[in-house]
């Protein structure tokens, strides 16, 4: 869905933009705030000031160890022990990387069966980015040439063509190195 953004220099330049600007407003209000609005010292007193400094360290921690926590489960390296654990129905996939196609034993997938994607390179430093038909990238892998094979186990929720891209610069045609898995609805 999101696709067409990633897809011309223009787009990638706008999208970066929509995360930098609103720094760029902030930045500039404080500037006119000290520098026209109230030019004099701030009358806050530093008691108070160091309380809420205490206060705001609080709950960025508690923000920060929440979060951590909370999405802990979602963390590939997590989910794939979990679903190892339970003794699922997995299907094997075998991918190899070479500069600049896949070789992928099987891209015939089904929904709600885990797959486990074996992973490895043969020449470069290559990536194995998995992304849903609307854009989203689900997973990512950086495959070391030399390194044992790499293992990841997905499952996959709804059917389509979920993209594969490389996400490692490996050379000239790098952006070339893309493939496709087809993901079946529950028979
Ligand atoms: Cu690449």
């Amino acid at each position: 869905m999101l696709d067409f953004l990633y897809q011309n220099a223009g787009g990638a330049f706008a999208v970066m933009l929509v995360f930098q600007v609103p720094f760029l407003i902030v930045f500039l209000y404080i500037i006119y705030l000290k520098a026209y609005k109230n030019p004099s010292p701030s009358d806050t007193k530093a008691a108070t000031l160091s309380q809420m400094e205490w206060a705001w360290l609080g709950l960025v921690i508690t923000l920060f160890l929440a979060f951590n926590l909370l999405s802990i489960k979602y963390m590939p390296q997590i989910a794939t022990a979990r679903v190892e654990a339970s003794a699922a129905e997995i299907q094997d996939i075998d991918v190899s990387a070479q500069s600049w196609a896949y070789q992928i034993s099987d891209r015939q997938l089904q929904v709600g069966r885990p797959v486990r994607f074996s992973v490895k390179s043969v020449d470069t430093v290559h990536g194995f980015a998995v992304y849903h038909p609307d854009g989203r990238m689900l997973f990512t892998m950086m495959l070391i040439p030399g390194v044992d094979t790499s293992s990841i186990i997905h499952t996959f929720t709804e059917p389509g063509t979920y993209k594969v891209r490389c996400l490692e610069y490996c050379g000239i045609a790098h952006h070339a190195m893309q493939d496709a898995l087809i993901v079946a609805a529950k028979p």
